[in-house]
């Protein structure tokens, strides 16, 4: 099956590393699929679910302690420290590899190896990259095959190259403490192990198609960035593209899949991605993207008919649940889905669960691995290998305070600061304190696979390679009045800040001019249908000058770690947000 010897070189040598009784190579056929899963069934890695409710579906659960990314285990290992940055736990590689290798050594002992060659894009796409992922763990095969085009296309789509990453995976014992997730930059290289949960194992996703594609994105001239992409349709049939940055678990895949409002008709959005976007200048000076999965791994709690219809569709069939409630009928449950909370059922950790027991049925951080390709707002073009042209990038973040609903940056620069100054509070999405406000630059934070400074610079380069770059905005769905309600009502409606952002993109509406962008001139966004007055409105696009200066204070300090690496032109947008709040 294998005529690539740079492949079974590397596939021998992991194997001699991590002796498994048995290495099976994956194809991605639909006979390897049934085989696979029926050996995890008995085995009890997944649980089987009512086929006639939920055909093709299954249930997966983690080790209790293995319920997120851990981002204080995840490693950038570059021969110089400030090649990783002040942003990211580094390494040497000599000591990574040294300590992971003592962990993977016999870790495979008694279990089966899997080679599980995959392409992150579209075969024949000039975004497209190849990786190999060696793991013990059925979980993983099952999930990458729904995540990424996997199996022999990806072989042959390599031919006889040796330009893969080369991506080696053992749940070994589910130990925190020899738990690591490192990423070999200089080496196409990531090693994982001691963890069974999607964003550590499923190595495509967040270690190929974000932290090492940022740093090839960067020698190569693209980007890699963590963002959705949506087309909008609107009433004359003109599709507009928009890529949006928000960090993990802040509503990328709702607005992916947004239905628009009833009083918004013959409007349309189209879904390409929900996580990740490839980014390339074109021939034309735009900006491309394309969406390297071919799955989504989205949260659970709080999807249902209202959040995201969409994605409820998704998820009925062909679909890998992890940390959900197994309700008596063999269908499951989790907190915010539509139905009331059964009588009883199992919880997330395997126990008997009864609404009143005081533990979430779900866990906060429950997932679904569905297919794109079932969704029912796919994008016609969703695989097109080119991608798509982007009218606009938007960037957001979870705030209660401080950011208005939406503003859009006055230029390519002053939109990589506003993307470099994002800030939100943390979710379950990462083990850690939840509902803290902190930096994460273009949600970037845990997945740049570089120095950031040197990140904001490149974004600066490519800007200056387009002739006709996407415009930049900042959009805030969570802004809070004085008592803690939210003051837009997010979701179908989002759409109607979509189409300021289009109109604005096409010169179709005025704006009026503040110190930190373009707002919407009043009555700018079409409120027709919706609760929101014109008082909340003046609320949700309001500039806080004093807010904004202790806002530009904590910018500064968070600057600081950058030191004289900070490129001028971010230090130039701060200083000119100084001056214009002072005028
Ligand atoms: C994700 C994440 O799973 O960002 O997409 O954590
Ligand atoms: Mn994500």
């Amino acid at each position: 099956m294998v005529q690539n010897n740079s492949v079974e070189q590397w596939v021998s040598e992991m194997v001699k590393l991590c002796t498994p009784d048995k290495v099976v190579w994956c194809n991605g056929s639909e006979e390897e699929k049934r085989r696979l899963t029926k050996e995890a069934v008995e085995t009890g890695e997944l649980i089987e679910l009512n086929q006639d409710k939920l055909p093709g579906c299954l249930l997966h659960r983690t080790a209790k302690n293995d319920v997120a990314r851990t981002e204080h285990l995840t490693f950038i290992c570059t021969s110089r420290q400030e090649d990783a940055g002040p942003t990211n736990n580094w390494m040497s590689p000599e000591e990574a590899y040294s300590k992971l290798g003592k962990i993977f050594n016999g870790s495979m002992k008694g279990r089966t190896m899997y080679v599980v060659p995959f392409i992150m894009g579209v075969p024949g796409s000039p975004f497209s990259k190849i990786g190999i992922e060696l793991t013990d763990s059925i979980y993983v095969v099952l999930n990458m095959r729904i995540m990424t085009r996997m199996g022999q296309a990806a072989l042959d789509e390599l031919g006889d190259s040796a330009d893969f990453t080369k991506c080696l995976h053992s749940k070994h014992e589910l130990d925190i403490d020899q738990r690591y997730i490192c990423h070999f930059p200089e080496d196409n290289t990531i090693w994982s192990v001691g963890s069974g949960y999607g964003g550590n194992v499923l190595l495509g996703k967040k270690c190929l198609a974000l932290r090492i594609a940022s740093c090839l994105g960067r020698k190569e001239g693209w980007m890699a960035e963590h963002m959705l992409i949506l087309g909008v349709e609107n009433p004359q049939g003109e599709t507009h593209y928009i890529a949006a940055a928000f960090p993990s678990a802040c509503g990328k895949t709702n607005l992916a899949m947004l239905i628009p409002p009833e009083s918004m008709p013959g409007w349309k959005v189209w879904t390409l991605g929900d996580d990740i976007a490839w980014l390339r200048p074109g021939p034309d000076g735009r900006l491309w993207a394309l969406n390297p999965e071919a799955g989504f791994f989205g949260v659970m709690p709080g999807t249902n008919m209202k959040s995201n219809p969409n994605a409820m569709r998704t998820i009925q069939k062909n679909t890998i649940y992890t940390n959900v409630l197994l309700k008596e009928d063999g269908t499951i449950w989790w907190e915010g889905h539509d139905d009331p909370a059964p009588g009883r059922g199992i919880d997330w950790q395997g126990q008997p669960w009864t609404p009143v027991c005081g533990e979430k049925g779900a866990h906060p951080n429950s997932r679904f691995t569905a297919p794109v390709s079932q969704c029912p707002s796919i994008a016609s073009n969703w695989e097109n290998p080119q991608g798509v042209p982007l009218s606009a990038i938007i960037f957001g973040g979870r705030r209660a305070k401080l950011a208005p609903l939406v503003y859009q940056s006055f230029n390519w620069q002053h939109g990589t600061f506003v993307g470099a100054t994002m800030a939100s509070e943390t979710t379950a999405a990462a083990l850690g304190a939840q509902g803290v406000v902190r930096r994460d630059p273009m949600a970037m934070i845990p997945f740049c696979g570089y120095n950031m400074a040197e990140y904001f610079g490149h974004w600066l380069e490519m800007g200056a390679k387009l002739t006709n770059p996407p415009k930049i905005f900042h959009v805030n769905w969570f802004r809070q009045d004085e008592d803690g309600n939210f003051l837009w009502p997010g979701f179908g409606d989002n759409l109607r800040v979509l189409k300021w952002i289009i109109d604005r993109c096409g010169g179709n509406v005025p704006a009026e001019e503040s110190p930190i962008g373009y707002l919407p001139a009043n009555g700018g966004i079409n409120l027709e249908g919706t609760d929101v007055s014109d008082e909340m409105m003046d609320v949700l696009t309001y500039v806080d000058k004093d807010a904004w200066y202790e806002e530009l204070r904590s910018q500064a300090e968070w600057f600081k770690q950058f030191g004289y690496t900070l490129p001028l032109g971010i230090l130039k947008e701060h200083e000119a947000l100084a001056f214009r709040l002072a005028k």
